[in-house]
């Protein structure tokens, strides 16, 4: 049996703050046609959030999230991408579905907001369970864990029950290992070397490394956007190992990539 198709969801980060795009596609025309570039490119998912995640943040309003998020998901319907929504707040959610998008990406794992659970089941969306150790504006500050990997996958397998226990679809559940969040560059390369264990829950799993901070520490580059050749090596080694998911800044080239290793692990001698 082949592996099934893996998918690329492209990042389109209408934030004054996100660690490496920041302002960029604040405005919601220049957010629009960069996420239809990004489809163009091969991006299958189009994640739109108003909310940075980056380690130190605090948290926005649904108000203000609201305001920088919705032109921009009604603006990229119909560009021929499945569309997501990057957000941790059922009230943004919601309107956001009620805008077109059929993919709820919650990095905490619909714990941040009792509605959040529901809303996905009752709309039928996709969603992605994230794990994320403390919350933003402290998860750096000193993660310790006991084994990262049986740790996280504990997590996860508890928040897709906790999903499904909700009326949340088997298979609309995605999981995801936070790479970055409450994590130390230690943590994160084990949680990529055993992916796979992440994979054998049974759930396609998300992976976003894109242009991150551990990426610049093992390479010595600070510039997050000079991270695009570290980010590929993470991209395929995780592809290797069964991720199906792969939330990335840099569409075209993570997309080259990884069609060129997904042949690869594909090839077979007839
Ligand atoms: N990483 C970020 C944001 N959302 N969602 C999932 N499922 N997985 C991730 O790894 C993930 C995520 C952080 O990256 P970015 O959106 O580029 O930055 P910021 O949070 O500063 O906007």
């Amino acid at each position: 049996m082949g592996r099934p198709p893996h998918r690329i969801m492209g990042i389109v980060n209408v934030t004054p703050d996100s660690f490496s795009d920041g302002g960029e596609w604040l405005d919601p025309a220049a957010a629009i046609a960069h996420g239809r570039a990004l489809a163009g490119e091969g991006a299958g998912i189009l994640d739109v959030g108003g909310e940075s995640t980056r380690p130190g943040a605090g948290p926005v309003g649904a108000e203000e999230e609201l305001r920088r998020v919705l032109g921009v998901v009604e603006g990229l319907a119909g560009a021929g991408a499945q569309l997501s929504i990057d957000t941790t707040k059922a009230r943004v959610a919601e309107a956001a579905i009620a805008a077109g998008a059929t993919y709820v990406n919650d990095v905490t794992a619909f714990r941040h907001d009792p509605g959040m659970a529901g809303l996905v089941a009752q709309h039928g969306c996709d969603c992605c369970l994230m794990h994320m150790l403390g919350e933003p504006r402290t998860m750096q500050d000193d993660p310790r864990y006991d084994d990262v990997v049986d740790e996280v996958k504990a997590f996860l397998e508890q928040r897709a029950a906790f999903a499904v226990a909700e009326g949340v679809a088997e298979a609309r559940v995605h999981l995801d290992p936070g790479i970055g969040f409450g994590k130390t560059v230690a943590h994160n390369l084990e949680l990529l070397q055993r992916l796979g264990e992440i994979v054998a829950l049974g759930f396609p799993v998300v992976v976003g490394t894109s242009r991150k901070g551990f990426l610049g520490r093992l390479t010595g580059q600070p510039d997050p956007r000079q991270r695009l050749a570290a980010t590929i090596a993470t991209n395929v080694l995780a592809l290797e190992r069964g991720a199906r998911v792969f939330r990335v800044h840099d569409v075209a080239p993570v997309h080259e990539a990884l069609t060129v290793a997904a042949a690869t692990l594909a090839a077979r001698q007839a």
